[in-house]
């Protein structure tokens, strides 16, 4: 059995998803030559680092990054830290040879993404990015079905994110779990933290988004700082929508917003096509909606499949037929499916360059919407 040694880097939720993956690989996908070890994790809070070591039983623990990426014993550094720290850790762990794991977004803005891409490249370091939701198995059934060319030409894709956490204006932004709020740290508001996870979803399922027109809407203007204790301008985007073109003709509608009163985490997304047409709902994660012209009349109309059996996607490394599984499972398949990548040689999608793509487009958005102009992507989907 070979090592992948694990230096992660961060506490928080997405150190949790990351870590509960790498703990159940070894039982669950036993057929991979590879077996990750949770060798190190990092954050600047010694009492915190120390509590999540132990609670997740890594080995070691530090409480400097730089520390971190220069350990001998780490194989592959895994990026759960703000959004403002993934380029110097990133280019930092590619230049010490480490492979890199990185959280969505990549980075804030493409120049800041750039330089990223070519650091794994020119040091040639396995990299992926943690667009979990391409791992549900009924988006990754969605996209078998798209493949196979049932849906004839694709006419439509409407995409949402809708969340409501950041209704009250006495929530503070910045520091620990408030990241997100401060654009300094996070780099944009919505359009970065969800209608990524849209875009890139999108994009591998329809291919490349073109241009696109925008609007955002920053609802609440000053919240108080956590670091400084004052009262300052909010500078994130609260909620965005925009429309694109896609490569293949088809349009596209997208909206993400903080502020949807009662929506947790409603990620959607529907395709309508020429034969057929095809819809998800994070809500009801295990079902893919269908509906096929092509049905005899007696029987048409939306199918509800209920994604879960042997001979669907990563079903079978789990339980028995039709029962379910959740959000946990879809960072256990993509550590999975970046550990067969170290077997087969072949990239774990999303890559670093794939994940830029999807900057581009978020940055196209966000600069749609502050010029009120359409925006051409520069995207080269492959
Ligand atoms: C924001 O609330 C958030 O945690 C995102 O940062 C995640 O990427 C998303 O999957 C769930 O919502």
């Amino acid at each position: 059995m070979k090592k992948l040694r694990i230096g992660l880097i961060g506490t928080g939720f997405m150190a949790r998803a990351h870590s509960n993956a790498y703990k159940r690989i070894g039982d669950f996908f036993p057929e991979l030559e590879y077996r990750p070890v949770l060798q190190a994790v990092c954050s600047r809070s010694p009492e915190k680092v120390k509590a999540f070591a132990k609670q997740w039983e890594y080995m070691a623990h530090e409480t400097n990054w730089q520390a971190m990426v220069n350990r001998e014993d780490i194989d592959a550094i895994d990026i759960c830290a703000p959004n403002d720290t993934h380029a110097e850790i990133a280019i930092a762990a590619a230049n010490a040879g480490k492979m890199v794991l990185c959280e969505k977004p990549l980075a804030r803005t493409v120049a800041e993404a750039m330089p990223m891409v070519e650091a794994v490249e020119n040091n040639g370091v396995k990299n992926t990015v943690w667009y979990n939701y391409r791992r549900v198995p009924a988006v990754t059934l969605a996209k078998q079905v798209i493949d196979s060319g049932k849906l004839g030409q694709i006419f439509h894709y409407r995409a949402n994110f809708l969340q409501d956490w950041t209704i009250n204006p006495n929530l503070p932004q910045g520091g620990e779990a408030l990241w997100r709020l401060d654009v300094k740290a996070a780099g944009s508001g919505v359009t970065g933290d969800l209608l990524a996870h849209c875009i890139d979803t999108a994009m591998w399922l329809n291919g490349g988004i073109v241009d696109v027109s925008a609007v955002t809407e920053t609802f609440i203007k000053e919240r108080i700082h956590q670091e400084t204790g004052k009262m300052e301008p909010v500078g994130i985007d609260d909620a965005c929508i925009f429309h694109c073109h896609f490569e293949n003709g088809s349009l596209g509608l997208f909206e993400a917003t903080r502020y949807a009163r009662g929506q947790k985490a409603l990620k959607t997304f529907e395709i309508n096509g020429e034969h057929a047409s095809i819809r998800w709902d994070l809500h009801d994660q295990n079902r893919l909606g269908y509906f096929d012209h092509g049905d005899d009349s007696v029987v048409r109309g939306w199918r509800n499949i209920h994604v879960s059996d042997s001979d669907q996607p990563y079903i079978d490394h789990w339980w028995i037929p039709g029962v379910c599984i959740g959000y946990e499972h879809t960072f256990v398949h993509h550590a999975a499916d970046f550990l067969k990548s170290l077997e087969t040689g072949e990239p774990c999608s999303p890559t670093f360059q794939e994940a830029m793509e999807t900057q581009k487009v978020c940055e196209a958005v966000l600069e749609s919407a502050k010029t009120r102009s359409w925006q051409d992507t520069n995207v080269s989907w492959i």
